[in-house]
């Protein structure tokens, strides 16, 4: 690859961990609907858009709806989800993630966020992190979801660099499968089991720093 320029990041699992509040609220409309929702099965919805996570928790109660339905239960989790987020403190931000932007700042390189969540905007203002994201590029302003590269080639677009000059920065295997789609370095967050294709694997941002991320130039 070239010259570093920017680094995009993806935000649930990277810089917060929402998934426990979305977990809550799915785990709610299931109970409404009859049936148990798990855990475990709640990984399955990490990375994956409002829309598409309500069809797989559908499945796994066995439950058909209609889609005028599906539409109102997405909207009633939402409006749930959003009393959790609403109450976020800065204190939520994941180790290491809010010193390492600062410093990728302090050294000219541009930050862009790739999420597949339609209330980005509102976590990062709870946050108080907009400041530091010169693009932001969330579930309302995409097409395609992840694996298909678009949110991170919108921002490498609105942060005015080549998808080579980029490093992604994901805990969703769609998201880092989106990374390689297109044509961008990704640093993997979790585990190698399941994020094998990134291009190094750590445990959280508190493992990154501005010389390791130009370790990956080479
Ligand atoms: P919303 P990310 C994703 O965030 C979450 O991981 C996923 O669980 C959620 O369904 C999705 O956002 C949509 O969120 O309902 O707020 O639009 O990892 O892409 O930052
Ligand atoms: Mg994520």
């Amino acid at each position: 690859m070239g010259k570093i320029k920017a680094c995009l990041f993806d935000l649930d699992g990277v810089i917060v961990d929402t998934a426990k509040y979305h977990y809550i609220a799915w785990r709610e409309l299931a109970k409404e609907l009859g049936f148990d929702f798990t855990e475990e099965d709640n990984e399955r919805l990490k990375g994956v858009s409002r829309m598409t996570s309500l069809e797989i928790l559908l499945e796994i109660g066995g439950v058909t709806l209609s889609e005028e339905e599906k539409i109102r239960f997405a909207d009633k989790k939402n409006e749930n989800y959003r009393t959790f987020i609403l109450k976020m403190q800065p204190d939520e931000i994941l180790p290491g993630a809010k010193s390492f932007l600062e410093e990728l700042k302090t050294k000219g390189i541009k930050i862009a966020l790739g999420s597949a969540s339609k209330n980005a905007m509102t976590i990062l203002d709870r946050l108080e992190l907009t400041y530091l994201f010169e693009a932001i590029i969330d579930g309302t302003k995409v097409s395609q979801a992840k694996p298909d590269p678009e949110v991170f080639l919108k921002g490498a677009e609105e942060l005015n660099v080549k998808p080579e000059e980029c490093v992604v920065f994901e805990d969703a295997e769609a998201g880092v499968e989106a990374a390689k789609a297109g044509k961008m370095k990704c640093v993997g967050i979790g585990s190698t089991d399941v994020l094998g294709k990134a291009d190094i694997v750590i445990d959280g941002l508190h493992q990154m720093d501005y010389n390791k991320l130009l370790s990956l130039e080479n």
